[in-house]
């Protein structure tokens, strides 16, 4: 009988041995240990065993049991050790391939072009106010020198909330620069960006709403002298340090005098080309001397403060900047156009 199990014992255990795989592991078991397994067998045939030896030959085919059972447990564990090996050498990372970008968002040409002009005048000291788009017609026409009959007045230029005609979209953020000489807090030095509204046909130069970047300055003995300074330097820091500045008498109700503003064009350094149409200048902005019955009407003594003013519009400065002709493609916000710039 013991010499019966050892033959057992050793049979098995060089199968364990040889197995290769954890299938061919559990068949081991199965022909060992199994209901119909060779030990099990043996434990079956003790009832021909002697009764005062059956308790020995238990416990040999107990140990038998035990032994196998260990040496396939061993097994087990030294494939899953050599399975896991494999796996951590199937999935290592190559931490020198380039990794993927993730897709970023990007600011749009015209909050680029702000940020920029916010920068300048930020740097020359000026504040930066917002307002309402919804405004009386009072802040966007009366207090700036607009009187009734005035053609910007007409329905066919504004957008009226309310009528008759007194509460409108704002056609210029010049309002927000009305409430805050009404403030009566001098001296001011104030830019106002925002959103205005006119009803404009839609073409490559006309928006039924566009931006605007207003200026004003208002302190004791303001000058146009101060102005053309002030505009000149934020050209060269927009446009580039070469850039040269042109003033051109003009007319708004809101400021005398009046002038536009034209700068050399920064693409031929002012020959003339297709970006400037052969004449070597670009206009840019309004601007001049605000009015003494605009500042009076804000309880501002014109004996006591003079000030300047000035308008840009915004995408006209995106479309410059960037070379872009045709405003309608700063509006489709179509991504493959935006993620250029
Ligand atoms: C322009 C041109 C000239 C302007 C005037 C004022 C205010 F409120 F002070 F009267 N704000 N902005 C102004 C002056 C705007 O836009 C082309």
């Amino acid at each position: 009988m013991k010499e019966q199990l050892k033959s057992i014992v050793d049979d098995a255990l060089s199968q364990i041995e040889q197995s290769d795989k954890l299938d061919k592991l559990n068949e081991i078991r199965v022909s060992f240990l199994g209901k119909k397994g060779q030990l099990t067998q043996v434990l079956k045939s003790m009832k021909d065993v002697a009764p005062q030896d059956r308790p020995k030959v238990g416990q040999l085919v107990n140990e038998a049991r035990a032994t196998l059972e260990e040496k396939l447990e061993e097994k087990k564990k030294a494939f899953e050790v050599l399975a896991m090996k494999a796996q951590i050498e199937a999935e290592t990372i190559d931490v020198t391939l380039p990794s993927k970008k993730p897709a970023m968002g990007h600011r749009h040409p015209n909050t680029i072009a702000l940020e920029e002009v916010e920068r300048i005048f930020v740097g020359l000291g000026y504040e930066v106010v917002e307002g309402p788009e919804v405004e009386y017609d009072y802040y966007n026409f009366e207090a700036l020198n607009i009187p009734d009959n005035h053609p910007a007045k007409d329905e066919q230029d504004t957008f009226y909330v309310v009528s008759p005609n007194k509460i409108l979209l704002r056609s210029q953020t010049s309002s927000v620069q009305v409430h805050e000489m009404e403030k009566g807090k001098l001296p001011i030095r104030m830019i106002a960006p925002g959103r205005v509204f006119r009803a404009d046909e839609v073409d490559a130069t006309h928006s039924p709403s566009f931006h605007q970047i207003e200026g004003l300055v208002i302190d004791k003995n303001i000058t146009f002298a101060d102005l053309k300074g002030t505009l000149a330097e934020f050209a060269k820091e927009l446009f580039g340090e070469d850039t040269k500045v042109k003033f051109r008498p003009h007319h708004f109700p809101f400021t005398e005098p009046s002038a536009e503003v034209d700068v050399s064009c920064f693409k031929c350094g002012g020959k003339g080309c297709r970006m400037c149409k052969g004449s070597g200048w670009i206009e840019i902005l309004g601007c001049g001397m605000v009015h003494p019955h605009v500042l009076e009407m804000s309880g501002i003594d014109p004996n006591e403060y003079t000030g300047f003013a000035f308008g840009v519009g915004l995408e006209r400065i995106a479309l410059l900047k960037y070379e872009i002709d045709d405003m309608r493609l700063l509006y489709e916000n179509d991504t493959r156009f935006l993620e250029q710039f």
